[in-house]
């Protein structure tokens, strides 16, 4: 690498524990500790969204650029495209990640025609090709912006013109043979122009009908081409769309097996997109992990006083911790990782809070992953989870979980035992219990 982009941090960051003061080291996140029977690194597969991470300026809907990046200044887009992906691969180094994450548009320019795009693509994808091979990072997932051009504005694979349609299974076309030819262990699709505005203007069924035709030619794309990865569906509620068809995890779920897709997705779950949906984080999660399709997360933040999608880097125990029992207890995330979809605020506008913000979503994990390991080991929840319904384990209760029972007999249960007695579901005790683990 010709210049370096963080002359600030001259050292992997390192892992000095819980005592250390010094802002640019881990405190809990210890990359080959083992916990259980895996290293945190294997746990966690954090990965860095290049989105944010390299291109984000710090703008909002208020007001323009605030951070100013070396590595975007190169007056020629694949100069400057070159650039960004050094400094990337830069900054996964001195942090210490093992992955990262694109849209197409993100590493590459568009160019004023399809053809030149595809081009732009190409040439990026083989330099990333060999900074992955000379360093050993790894792409986690790619993706297509089907969201970002004006011409996606009424959908992409939803869009009411089938020409738009068809622009949009060619970007993705060229994404997945992108991702593929990166190694990518997953291909995510996010919906966020996928969606309506009003229904005066729109056919419903047929929108929600190319979609699904949309991921089945994808799927036939994938086996067509040798894609071994994952792929999996991001579900948000809103924004920029004001209804979005991949709402939620549960509404996503039941598209799929509505259009006989299921057994080729699972769900990347986004905090901020679960709370936007009126859900926890670890509601969004059990959603996705009881069907078998918890397959990767989007680790960020919202804002309780604030209804958008602010895209703060987790910082919160109490949800991580809350995660990574989900997590946990599924055996892991498989091909999946968290990937930081987040950003430093508008006002963090040096290089290094990139550093500082990442250093704090992984430690913040690092913890929670810790934490949930003794909580699970202890059987502090489980334990009482399972007294809770101990009843359906024998007698009447394995009886109606068995389906060998019907309302006829249930009624004479209750009128031969008479009526039942409340338990307490003790919650107050199982919050101070958690708060005991969280120190
Ligand atoms: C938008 C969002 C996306 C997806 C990838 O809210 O989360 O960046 O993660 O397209
Ligand atoms: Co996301």
């Amino acid at each position: 690498m010709a210049k370096t982009y963080f002359p600030e941090i001259t050292k992997v960051i390192p892992f000095e524990g819980k005592a250390s003061k010094n802002p640019l080291a881990f405190k809990y996140y210890n990359k080959d500790q083992k916990v259980g029977n895996k290293t945190m690194a294997e746990h966690l597969r954090f990965s860095v969204a290049y989105w944010h991470t390299m291109k984000g300026d710090g703008s909002d809907m208020f007001g323009s650029a605030s951070f100013v990046r070396e590595w975007l200044q190169a007056s020629d887009p694949l100069d400057r495209a070159r650039e960004t992906m050094d400094a990337a691969f830069e900054f996964f180094q001195k942090l210490g990640v093992d992955y990262y994450c694109f849209h197409d548009r993100d590493i590459a320019p568009a160019g004023a025609t399809f053809a030149q795009s595809c081009k732009n693509l190409q040439v990026i994808v083989d330099y990333a090709k060999q900074l992955q091979k000379e360093t050993g990072v790894k792409l986690l997932w790619g993706t297509a912006n089907l969201f970002g051009d004006p011409i996606f504005t009424s959908g992409a694979s939803t869009n009411p013109d089938a020409h738009i349609f068809a622009l949009a299974a060619a970007q993705v076309k060229n994404a997945l043979d992108a991702t593929l030819a990166l190694g990518g262990e997953n291909y995510v699709f996010w919906g966020g122009r996928e969606g309506y505005e009003s229904l005066l203007n729109t056919d419903m069924k047929h929108e929600q009908e190319q979609l699904a035709r949309f991921f089945h030619m994808a799927v036939d794309y994938a086996k067509k081409i040798g894609f071994k990865g994952q792929f999996l569906i991001e579900p948000k509620p809103c924004e920029p769309s004001k209804h979005q068809y991949d709402t939620d995890s549960a509404t996503t779920l039941a598209f799929l097996r509505q259009y006989d897709l299921i057994d080729y997705f699972k769900l990347n779950v986004e905090a901020n997109h679960a709370t936007l949906a009126g859900h926890t984080f670890e509601h969004e999660l059990t959603v996705a992990s009881i069907a078998g399709k918890l397959g990767s997360v989007d680790a960020n933040r919202g804002d309780l006083l604030l209804g958008w999608d602010t895209d703060q880097f987790p910082t919160d125990l109490y949800a991580t911790t809350l995660a990574m029992l989900v997590i946990l207890n599924q055996n892991g995330l498989g091909s999946g990782g968290l990937n930081f979809d987040a950003h430093p605020r508008r006002s963090s506008i040096d290089p290094v809070d990139l550093f500082h913000a990442h250093i704090g979503g992984m430690d913040a994990f690092a913890r929670g992953l810790l934490i949930a390991q003794q909580i699970i080991e202890d059987k502090a929840l489980s334990g009482f989870i399972a007294e809770r319904y101990a009843s359906y384990t024998s007698g009447i209760g394995a009886k109606i979980m068995a389906g060998q029972t019907n309302f006829v007999e249930l009624e004479k249960y209750v009128l031969d035992n008479g009526l039942p007695r409340m338990k307490s579901g003790r919650l107050e005790m199982l919050e101070n219990l958690i708060n005991n683990y969280i120190h």
